[in-house]
């Protein structure tokens, strides 16, 4: 595609109105690139997350037409590698995986002198915890307060997998590994057992429809079903419960969450480029 399309697409989708949409709070369902909900039928705000990262992309709702138009042109002429003047899909993906994983590196970065209290360069479980469950193990536990056990427990599960030495004392990389999971091989197995531990509301190891659905929606007496929960309920019996015995399995949960043949940035540029040819904005 043709750069100044690029750019032009791009401004159409930072002036979106910024509605905000559905936030997925559970770490294991956050889309890879972006937390937002991604339904362009809505707004713009992921294509817009995916492709200049969440801070980057909080700032750009505050900037003028203009100063957002010079900055994207810099950030184009950046993806376009070959200076061609086209900006390939190879280009493209490669531009959105390198703001992923900028996004990890900062957070990384910016969480850690919080935690590492000792600063010997490594996070043990016992700073990670003190840190963050810290006033909850002092204090007395009092009525109105959270129950924090479970939610510890599950931390510390996560911890374990996350330090592949096994000395519960993670470095920047596996401190990553726990704190981004859903971008992290090896860290897949911990993703589904939250996953279904979460959905799986009768605890019999399995998600059903019911529970499937009850996780998304909730029916409102009244009113009638979305459309989008009816079709929620086709997914679920055409592809996610694989063998058709009606509820979803460890691995029919992977393929459901993490899909293997499936490259959120590789999705992501095709789709950038197939909308923004697609909008016809011309060449301005
Ligand atoms: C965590 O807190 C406990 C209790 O206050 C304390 O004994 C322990 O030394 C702390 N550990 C670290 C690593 O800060
Ligand atoms: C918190 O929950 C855990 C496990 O669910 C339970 O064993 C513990 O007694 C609870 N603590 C309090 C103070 O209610
Ligand atoms: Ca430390
Ligand atoms: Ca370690
Ligand atoms: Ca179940
Ligand atoms: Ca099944």
């Amino acid at each position: 595609m043709i750069c100044s399309v690029l750019i032009c697409w791009l401004l159409l989708v930072a002036r979106g109105d910024g509605k905000p949409t559905e936030q997925r709070t559970r770490v294991h369902q956050e889309e890879p690139l972006s937390t937002l909900r991604h339904d362009d039928k809505q707004n713009f705000d992921y294509d817009h997350e995916a492709f200049l990262g969440q801070d980057e992309a909080k700032a750009f709702d505050r900037l003028s037409p203009d100063e957002s138009k010079r900055r994207l042109s810099i950030i184009v002429d950046r993806i376009d590698s070959n200076k061609d003047d086209f900006v390939s899909e190879d280009e493209l993906r490669l531009w959105i995986e390198a703001v992923q994983s900028r996004h990890m590196f900062e957070d990384v970065e910016h969480q850690w002198s919080e935690f590492d209290l000792n600063q010997d360069g490594l996070i043990s479980w016992d700073e990670y915890r003190n840190v963050t469950y810290g006033s909850y193990l002092d204090g007395p536990l009092t009525e109105t307060e959270y129950n924090y056990t479970h939610m510890m427990a599950r931390d510390e599960r996560r911890f374990k997998v996350a330090n592949r030495d096994r000395d519960m004392s993670a470095d920047r990389q596996e401190f990553m590994a726990f704190l981004h999971p859903e971008n992290h091989e090896y860290m897949k197995q911990v993703v589904v057992q939250e996953t279904m531990e979460d959905i799986d509301k009768n605890g019999d190891g399995f998600i059903d429809l019911k529970e499937y659905i009850g996780d998304m929606f909730t029916a409102e007496n009244g009113l009638e079903e979305p459309e989008w929960v009816a079709s929620e309920r086709q997914q679920f019996s055409e592809f996610r419960d694989k063998n058709q015995d009606g509820k979803m399995d460890r691995e029919e949960t992977l393929d459901w969450i993490l899909p293997a043949d499936y490259d959120h940035a590789v999705a992501e540029a095709k789709h950038l480029l197939h909308e923004s040819d697609s909008n016809k904005v011309g060449v301005s």
